[in-house]
């Protein structure tokens, strides 16, 4: 049986019944609880172009996003440690009127609050008069590219839709799983896979409140736990702590995905938790589209095969078709239904990343071998930094630095971390300034994770004879 969740829409954007209930951070609420929660918040919101979501990692973002689908608004979640360039950029973009919100009258917004109240019931009532089309707007994720501010990628319910079922279908997930998580609730990971595909497929979420390696294993211990998501700095970490490792014995599945999971951390998963990860690959402009199976053996260092229905091809520098096997690489595109239906108001961008026959141009750089596994060999860009599974373009950073009176050039690269994939550093040339004071000042409108974890101060920035840039020459030096 569907519930009403979000009606109207069986097979697009429906909601399972089943064992469900949702844990954010401790607190919890039953999957009835949750529909009314949701559809008050959906009477108060429906008719709006868009809403904003404070998407902090509470119950109140769940209850938030599920009422704005039942009422067919376009979601579009803030970083709750999103600065004020940030925030006041998507908001201005997206144009939504209100934000949902879990306490109202906070400073920081300007724009009409809406207070979510986690014990508030009501009905449904205007079910009935909304237009829940299937390839109706959902949702609006911001994401980074490589120069300017974030772009709204628009997805709708029925990519949405088909991806999580596409999912389950891989990782054979069903009502008998509990999910674990403990990831942002604001990117496609965290939210569409980690709450909306709890939602759809029915099974119970533990959301950890944060992706530690005791919450993790607390989750699986005591909450019985089976299927656990994790970009690779939350598997290296819990690789490197052996009761969390060897707890994970206990779960069905563990999935890995938002960038390279290092072979060493799924040897060492496979040793102590005596299972690797299965990988999965996508991107916001995408979802998930390529994936390894439940069912079938792993591959460390690969991310699988493309899902059903999904098509993937390599091209070379020209853009023409590129050959494939296990050691040719080439630039990975992609063509979905589970694909965007465009940026938010850059239709130029949209046709950038977009080929004339309708393929996606993902910027990383793959090879893909006799069986159709895929191994992502690296990105096309210096400029797209992925630290702990974030995507930051350099370009924003730059422009952040670039903000402060003292800076006079700045270069933004990512440098390799064991920890984080990639941390990102900065470059300036710069006068009565230090470098962490540098960091300070960029935290002051950027969010945390698009922070430089350090800032050096050189003389002059490496250019070629054109004066460009030569940020490669910075990452060999880090190297
Ligand atoms: C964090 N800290 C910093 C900085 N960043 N301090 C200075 N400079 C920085 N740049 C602080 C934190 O505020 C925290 O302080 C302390 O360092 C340690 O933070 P912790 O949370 O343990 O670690 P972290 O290093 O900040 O973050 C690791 C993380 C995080 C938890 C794994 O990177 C994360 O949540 N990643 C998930 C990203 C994600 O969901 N991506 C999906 C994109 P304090 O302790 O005082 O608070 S969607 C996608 O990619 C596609 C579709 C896909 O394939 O999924
Ligand atoms: P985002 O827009 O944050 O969704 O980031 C998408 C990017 O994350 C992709 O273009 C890849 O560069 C990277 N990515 C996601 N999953 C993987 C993976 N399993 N292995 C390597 N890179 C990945």
């Amino acid at each position: 049986m569907v519930v009403d969740l979000i009606p109207g829409l069986d097979g697009a954007l429906g909601v399972n019944d089943g064992p469900a209930a949702v844990v954010v951070d401790g607190r919890s609420i039953d999957l009835g609880g949750l529909a009314s929660a949701a559809a008050a918040v959906a009477s108060r919101v429906v008719g709006l172009p868009a809403v904003a979501v404070d998407a902090s990692a509470a119950l109140e973002t769940v209850i938030a996003v599920v009422g704005a689908l039942m009422a067919g608004v376009p979601v579009v979640p803030i970083p709750p440690d999103a600065g004020p360039l940030e925030r006041d950029h998507i908001l201005r973009d997206c144009a939504a009127p209100a934000v949902l919100v879990a306490a109202a009258a906070q400073d920081k917004w300007e724009l009409e609050q809406i207070a979510v109240d986690v014990e508030q019931r009501a009905d449904w009532d205007e079910a009935g008069s909304v237009d829940l089309l299937p390839d109706r707007i959902a949702m609006i994720l911001y994401t980074s590219g490589t120069t300017g501010l974030p772009k709204g990628v628009m997805l709708s319910a029925a990519a949405i839709a088909r991806d999580l079922d596409l999912l389950a279908e891989a990782w054979a997930w069903t009502p008998d799983d509990v999910l674990v998580h403990g990831l942002p609730l604001f990117h496609v990971h965290g939210l569409v896979l980690g709450v909306l595909g709890a939602l759809r497929v029915g099974s119970p979420l533990v959301h950890t409140g944060r992706p530690t390696p005791v919450a993790y294993a607390e989750a699986v211990e005591r909450r019985g736990g089976s299927l656990l998501f994790g970009v690779p700095t939350v598997w290296s970490r819990i690789a490197a702590d052996h009761d969390a490792a060897t707890s994970m014995r206990r779960a069905r599945l563990l999935v890995s995905g938002s960038a390279g999971l290092p072979v060493p951390v799924y040897d060492q998963l496979q040793s102590l938790a005596g299972q690797g990860p299965v990988e999965r690959y996508g991107m916001t402009e995408t979802l998930i589209t390529v994936s390894g199976r439940a069912a079938e053996a792993r591959r460390a260092g690969w991310v699988g095969r493309p899902l059903s229905g999904v098509e993937t091809r390599l091209v070379d520098d020209d853009g023409h078709p590129a050959p494939t096997g296990p050691d040719q690489v080439g630039a990975l595109e992609v063509r979905s239904p589970t694909t965007m239906s465009g940026y938010l108001n850059r239709p130029d961008e949209t046709a950038v990343i977009t080929t004339p026959d309708g393929w996606i141009r993902t910027g990383d750089v793959a090879c893909i071998d006799d069986g159709g596994w895929h191994r992502i060999v690296g990105r096309q860009s210096t400029d797209l930094i992925k630290s702990g599974g974030f995507r930051i373009g350099a370009g924003e950073v730059e422009a952040a630095l670039l903000a402060h009176p003292a800076v006079r050039e700045a270069a933004v690269i990512g440098v390799p971390d064991p920890d984080l994939g990639q941390a990102i550093v900065g470059y300036v040339v710069a006068t009565s300034i230090t470098g962490p004071e540098l960091c300070e000042f960029v935290a002051a409108t950027l969010s945390i994770h698009k922070r430089p974890r350090r800032v050096e101060l050189v003389a002059e920035l490496p250019r070629n004879a054109m004066g460009k840039v030569q940020k490669q020459l910075l990452v060999a030096d880090e190297g």
